[in-house]
């Protein structure tokens, strides 16, 4: 359970091309100087924009010498942790995290998410649930007032290898829509997640009664996790809005 939850979400005037990267540096750093503090254990998300808040904690490590502790939420913010110099560890040794920073692929005006489109969902969901704090760092291409907006490809389902046509079948009977088996880039294969699982991604028709949907999937025999992160982001008077000029 969550004490506070944060979505840090910054806006642009436009959505001209180009001003995304800034857009997420922005938020990536104001996340980080806004919410970690010295003698932390912080966890660290996937995704490119948690990269800048990464790079940010890195100075802040190094200038104000603070004492941090990471838990990555994938390979990648593993490698990510490692590369910047900061201290990695696990939930073995930090079961309890003060602050969970990470990405999202689209937020709502509910400040439901949709994560995975990078693959990392369910390491992302234990490390925000071990946390007081879930910062989520989005640019204006993630604001939208209802899901499926502005991500267009679905919400990510990670299975159980064996069972991902039983499961994209039982979803699209139950709610209609398709769940698409992910395929690398290559087309030679799946994709494989962290914990060797596939990906269903899941292109629903119309609005859902996204925590109702989001149980009822887990309880399909074989679904490991979905991408569905429902009341997890809570307090949207603490939104940190951005529409100054570039
Ligand atoms: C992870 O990375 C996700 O769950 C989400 O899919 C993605 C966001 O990536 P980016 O910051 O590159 O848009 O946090």
């Amino acid at each position: 359970t969550h004490n506070l939850t944060h979505v840090c979400l910054f806006r642009s005037p436009s959505d001209r091309d180009g001003m995304a990267e800034e857009a997420k540096k922005l938020a990536g750093y104001a996340a980080v100087d806004n919410h970690v503090q010295n003698n932390q254990v912080v966890g660290v998300g996937s995704g490119s924009t948690i990269v800048y808040a990464v790079d940010r904690l890195a100075e802040r490590v190094r200038q104000e010498k603070l004492n941090i502790v990471c838990v990555p939420t994938s390979f990648q913010a593993r490698q990510l942790i490692l590369q910047r110099g900061l201290t990695l560890s696990d939930l073995d040794r930090n079961p309890e995290l003060d602050v969970a920073i990470d990405g999202a692929d689209e937020v709502d005006a509910a400040l439901t998410l949709i994560k995975g489109g990078g693959g990392c969902l369910t390491q992302e969901k234990i490390v925000a649930g071990c946390a007081k704090h879930f910062i989520v760092i989005a640019d204006f291409r993630k604001d939208s007032s209802a899901l499926g907006q502005q991500w267009k490809k679905g919400v990510p389902i990670e299975v159980i290898p064996m069972a991902y046509i039983p499961v994209s079948r039982a979803i699209a009977k139950r709610f209609g829509g398709e769940a698409v088996l992910r395929m690398a880039i290559s087309k030679a294969g799946p994709v494989v997640t962290d914990n060797s699982n596939f990906l269903l991604d899941w292109k629903f028709e119309h609005a859902h009664n996204w925590k109702e949907v989001n149980t009822a999937i887990k309880m399909i025999p074989g679904v490991v996790e979905t991408g569905l992160f429902v009341g997890m982001t809570v307090c949207g008077s603490e939104c940190v809005l951005w529409d100054g000029g570039w």
